[in-house]
């Protein structure tokens, strides 16, 4: 579009603010967004363009997801080429190659031991899939007491009632009253660890917790404990040295399922293709989404264990009949195996977990050079992954990140707010000179915020 066509667009979208009513942003200020819209009209690598023609950097990786970089041709192609194939093909009852083939790749990508994959469209739908597996096993296992779930305290699990209540962001929980029956663990952050670099010294014994839900309550009623390997929506949040091989002992003890819910540690984002394996724990269940096709389709998928899966299988019952009554309309579906296709294509090919692992410690040098920065009260990184923790304003919780989101935004840099912290997730294409720039900005910033 010629620079006179892109300003007048601009322009007609910034005046027109009855165009912008009719459409709800999910979690967002919808009033401040439809007085102040941020419209992003197309991107390349990892900058984004928006409505002003403005170049922005982007060191979320969109919402973790675009971790590969934005619009990678071989993407596009892959779900042009699909789309003139086969556009859709039954999920129930019927399959097509390329779900079968992704079910083989990711078996192959993800630890040994987990070697059955459910397809989903998201992460939220593949944590609803996750914690109705682990119930449904139990009660195929012969243990139907086995049907309570525990998360953690800060914990994301997306949206939907089952993820909302194992979920452990209060403000996400507060607006519905009853949800499902679930036990908390407590939160990993602990102020002896700020400015941490990596994973915190101190907390292990906070896996104990466990132990205690489990002689309050008997493990033969606990069915799985969902975790993320580092909560990234409460701001990247670093399990203690040792706190998850813990976890899998105590978990292993008495016969709990322990989930990972790798949304966001999957596909590279650690410096290793999973937390899995850059925490040495290995989970009975994984949560995959996001950049499983780069973020170009919606797709997320549930990998289990061997032993999980034969227990549905072996249930006695006909052939005929379904063994998990579970599943999407767009389980699996056809362009959205081409895209992760594509997208694991230019994951393996380009090495992106290695190039992720050897930009980690300049990542993790850059960002911890905001130390002494007003505001900030602790740093904390993991692979490429990072956020700023900022002392709220008495009263006025969430302020500052927002606003200095907002600065950061105007001043041509994308980095995400949320609770009381500044989230950074680049892709892992970056620069070093890019890593700088955002570092620069923040640091310009956030001393200028009240
Ligand atoms: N589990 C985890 C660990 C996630 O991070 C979901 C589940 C839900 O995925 P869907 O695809 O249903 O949104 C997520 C999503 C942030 C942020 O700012 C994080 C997410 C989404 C949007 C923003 O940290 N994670």
């Amino acid at each position: 579009m010629p620079d006179s066509a892109r300003q007048q667009h601009a322009t007609d979208i910034l005046t027109a603010h009855a165009e912008l009513e009719a459409y709800w942003l999910p979690f967002s200020g919808n009033r401040q967004f439809k007085d102040n819209p941020r419209i992003i009209e197309s991107a390349q690598g990892c900058y984004y363009i928006d409505a002003e023609g403005r170049r922005i950097l982007d060191t979320m990786s969109g919402l973790w997801c675009c971790g590969f970089g934005h619009n990678r041709p071989e993407i596009a192609e892959a779900v042009n080429r699909q789309l003139r194939e086969l556009d859709y093909a039954p999920a129930f009852q019927f399959g097509h190659p390329l779900a079968f083939a992704l079910a083989n790749r990711l078996k192959a990508m993800t630890p040994a031991g987990l070697d059955h994959v459910f397809f989903t469209n998201s992460g939220s739908e593949s944590v609803e899939t996750a914690l109705k597996i682990a119930k449904a096993y139990w009660r195929l296992a012969g243990q139907p007491q086995k049907t309570r779930l525990v998360g953690r305290v800060k914990g994301y699990h997306g949206v939907n009632f089952g993820g909302t209540s194992v979920g452990g962001i209060e403000p996400n929980r507060a607006p519905y009253g009853e949800l499902a029956a679930a036990e908390h663990l407590p939160a990993t952050l602990l102020p002896e660890n700020a400015f941490s670099r990596g994973q915190p010294e101190h907390g292990a014994e906070l896996a104990d917790a466990l132990e205690g839900l489990v002689a309050e309550h008997d493990a033969e009623t606990i069915a799985a404990v969902i975790v993320e390997p580092f909560s990234g929506s409460a701001g990247v949040i670093v399990p203690p040295k040792g706190y998850l091989e813990k976890l899998r002992a105590i978990c292993d003890e008495h016969e709990i399922l322990l989930i990972f819910d790798e949304v966001i540690t999957g596909f590279g984002r650690t410096g290793h293709a999973f937390g899995a394996d850059a925490f040495g724990v290995t989970p009975d269940i994984m949560c995959l989404a996001k950049a499983l096709t780069n973020g170009a389709v919606p797709m997320g998928a549930v990998v289990v264990k061997g032993s999980i899966y034969e227990t549905f299988m072996n249930v006695d019952t006909p052939e005929y009949m379904v063994e998990f009554p579970h599943g999407y309309t767009y389980s699996g579906h056809p362009v959205a195996c081409a895209a992760a296709h594509a997208a694991l294509d230019i994951f393996e090919g380009e090495a992106l977990a290695e190039r992720a692992h050897d930009l980690a410690p300049y990542f993790e040098n850059a960002l911890h050079g905001l130390r002494g920065t007003k505001h900030i009260t602790d740093i904390r990184n993991f692979g490429l992954a990072g956020a700023l923790q900022i002392d709220p304003i008495p009263g006025e919780p969430v302020r500052r990140p927002f606003e200095i989101g907002i600065e950061c935004w105007n001043r041509g840099l994308y980095v995400r707010w949320g609770g009381d912290t500044v989230q950074l997730g680049p892709a892992m294409v970056i620069e070093r000179e890019q890593i700088d720039e955002a570092c620069n900005i923040l640091a310009d910033v956030i001393p200028t915020i009240a």
